[in-house]
């Protein structure tokens, strides 16, 4: 694929990172190489390069991510935190765009479930304030900031008019966190507001329980940085599990593409993970990178393999990693 400003390929970071990282990454590749050519620079992080250098995020890696068009990551196990947050500020990512819909043909607790999720990426509890106080006190401080906030707002706004919507629901507990999610609330309703769009507002409790109940209530959700990454995993479970969640990690100039699932320690090595969300993670860099054609004939061709092709065993199939990436290939249109 030609960068039409560089004329040159354009070139896509590639981390496995850990565990079954390891397997769906790859087969993610694969599937990018099918549909076009890119100009693929590995990178290592994780658990594995900090145990043989002591670092789990090489400074190398981290200048190849930011240098890149665009980054396909796999998973990260105990250094999670010094490699996924590091990566998503080396992209300048504020919002980690999250959809969890359910397929055909995949047995599914909610089957009506389409639901995507923004969360803000940049914040909350995860700026890492943590500290140590005694034997027996620990502490974080959540920061939000109505900048923050703004931004992810401004994006949700954009994302809900692309979709031809014109309202989104914004999670929060500012019952609770009156000053914090009081603060993110007020934001992101004043945003919408001024980009003429509805909100609704729904405590993050109760929404854990509607979305279960009825996932056809919610179509774009805007959440703080820890919420969104709690109740996407929670809807990963209504639509037949985190094998098949994908993410994007966008910035102003540059982005990251992960799976939303991790390293799998139980399954890593077995060669049986579910390869659909690193897959749709690369159809989702495919369409971010104005390849709309590509990402559409990738996400047609996991599609038709969920609904009757082979399936790994968290989808109560027997095939491998290779075999479900060969049928998704194989159907590429
Ligand atoms: N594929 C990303 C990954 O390694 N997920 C595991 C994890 O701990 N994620 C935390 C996060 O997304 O903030």
């Amino acid at each position: 694929m030609v960068n039409s400003e560089s004329n040159s390929y354009e070139e896509v970071a590639v981390i496995e990172g850990d565990g079954i990282g390891r397997e769906v990454v790859p087969a993610a590749v694969e599937v990018l190489d099918a549909v076009g050519d890119f100009e693929f620079r590995t990178a290592r992080a994780g658990d594995a390069v900090r145990a043989e250098t002591g670092e789990a995020l090489p400074q190398e890696t981290y200048d190849t991510v930011a240098d890149a068009d665009a980054t396909l990551f796999g998973a990260a196990g105990e250094t999670a935190a010094d490699v996924i947050l590091p990566l998503r500020t080396a992209v300048g990512s504020f919002v980690n765009v999250r959809p969890a819909r359910a397929y055909p043909g995949v047995d599914a607790v909610q089957p009506e479930t389409d639901v995507v999720f923004l969360r803000e990426n940049t914040e909350g509890v995860y700026a890492g304030h943590e500290d140590r106080l005694s034997e027996d006190l620990s502490t974080l401080t959540r920061v939000v900031t109505t900048s923050a906030s703004e931004r992810l707002a401004a994006f949700a706004c954009e994302f809900v008019a692309d979709r031809g919507g014109d309202a989104f629901q914004v999670v929060h507990k500012s019952n609770v966190m009156r000053e914090t999610d009081g603060r993110f609330r007020d934001a992101v309703v004043s945003v919408a507001d001024d980009h003429g769009l509805d909100t609704e507002e729904v405590l993050m409790d109760a929404f854990a329980t509607r979305i279960c109940l009825d996932p056809t209530q919610f179509d774009v959700v805007v959440c703080p940085n820890l919420a969104g990454d709690v109740l996407s995993d929670l809807a990963a479970g209504l639509v037949g599990g985190l094998g098949l969640l994908p993410s994007a990690n966008i910035g102003p100039d540059n982005a990251l593409f992960e799976p939303v699932h991790g390293t799998a320690p139980d399954i890593a090595g077995e060669g049986v993970a579910n390869p659909s969300a690193a897959i749709l993670s690369a159809a989702m860099l495919l369409e971010h990178l104005g390849y709309d054609g590509e990402a559409a004939a990738v996400r047609g061709a996991v599609e038709s393999v969920l609904e009757s092709g082979p399936r790994t065993p968290d989808l109560g199939g027997d095939a491998g990693t290779d075999a479900v990436t060969g049928a998704v290939i194989d159907r590429l249109d």
